[in-house]
């Protein structure tokens, strides 16, 4: 078993709950930071919250960087997966320099307090695919980066400023460069988890003729939340620090998608039955088509993706079925 200490920001949320599973499941001593009062679902935690003597939930607040310092100060982390981040794309027009405080400005915060603190801590950086914005598929490491929103760009400025720390100070700091990735624990407001709510929670439950979505025809390389956790854990075994894709290499649009979950859920007619498309709904700049080429990661550190698409489907519907969102 393992004697290191892990740090996981945005603990709370779909991947980094499942990033601290995976580490509690290998020795690790786990600190989760959160922000205080933030509002989360708790079952994402509730295996965490049975290893008592390995798991602790610390409040900090990426905003705030003396509360970073006094948690690398007290945790001592060998190593730091920076998971927190206002994530939902369409909202980052909306808050676009709160989307930047916390994605950008606060990944320097953090990687200020571990050169000062930790500087031997080996560092994880949640990147996006959103970094490519139009750019042809499939996107790979080298690819050009021309975001569209500014979560695009807050994540685009954090992705170069992991490259500018690892390069002047030598800090090991490694990027997943990750594709979208799903499962029953995503926000209701990614459109996976809408979807499965939409056709489960409002149509089959609740009786409501139909739910509604934005853009249907944007594709997407959609996988499974805890097959990329285990990829971000295989960057820190590494000797030495990089940039990893980390994607499926499958693609296909919201409306196959859509499609896929309408048979699954069972019910009658087609999804043009329940479900109706509102341009309100679209947003100001939309990334077309992304599709990831994982081929360094299989390369490098073995990875692959153990659950498909149609399997993915298959979860989250099956997912609101058992439990549903009412
Ligand atoms: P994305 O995920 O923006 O790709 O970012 P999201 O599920 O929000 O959108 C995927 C695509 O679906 C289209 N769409 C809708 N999206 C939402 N949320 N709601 C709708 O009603 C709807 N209708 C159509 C969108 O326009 C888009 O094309 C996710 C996030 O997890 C990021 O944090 C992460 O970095 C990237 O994946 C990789």
């Amino acid at each position: 078993m393992s004697e290191k200490t892990a740090l996981i920001t945005g603990v709370t949320g779909q991947t980094g709950s499942y990033l601290a599973e995976l580490l509690l499941k290998k020795g690790y001593q786990v600190a989760g930071l959160k922000r205080q009062h933030a509002s989360y679902n708790p079952r994402n935690l509730a295996t965490c919250f049975n290893s008592p003597s390995q798991f602790t939930l610390v409040d900090g607040d990426m905003t705030d960087e003396s509360s970073l310092r006094s948690i690398i100060e007290a945790v001592q982390p060998d190593e730091v997966y920076n998971m927190a981040a206002m994530s939902f794309v369409a909202e980052s027009w909306n808050i676009p320099i709160s989307t930047n405080n916390v994605n950008y400005l606060g990944f320097i915060r953090l990687l200020e307090a571990v050169r000062d603190i930790k500087p031997d801590a080996k560092i994880y950086q949640a990147s996006s695919s959103e970094m490519f914005g139009n750019q042809a598929p499939p996107q790979h490491e080298l690819t050009r980066m021309t975001p569209r929103s500014p979560y695009g760009v807050s994540k685009l400025g954090a992705h170069r400023i992991a490259q500018v720390y690892r390069e002047s100070f030598g800090l090991f700091i490694s990027c997943g460069i990750c594709f979208n990735h799903e499962s029953p624990r995503r926000g209701p407001e990614f459109v996976t988890r809408k979807i499965a709510i939409g056709l489960v929670s409002r149509v089959i439950w609740s009786g409501n003729p139909k739910f509604k979505l934005g853009y249907l025809d944007a594709k997407r390389d959609w996988g499974y939340a805890p097959d990329y956790a285990r990829a971000m854990w295989m960057m820190l075994q590494r000797a030495a620090p990089d940039d990893f894709v980390i994607a499926t290499g499958e693609t296909h649009s919201v409306r196959e998608y859509l499609e896929l979950a309408h048979a699954v859920s069972g019910l009658k007619g087609t999804y043009r039955d329940h479900c109706e498309t509102d341009e309100s709904l679209y947003r100001p700049a939309e990334v077309y088509g992304l599709r990831g080429d994982a081929s360094k990661a299989n390369k490098i550190l073995g990875w692959e993706p153990e659950v498909n698409f149609e399997q993915l489907v298959e979860i989250m519907v099956q997912s609101e079925l058992d439990m549903p969102l009412l």
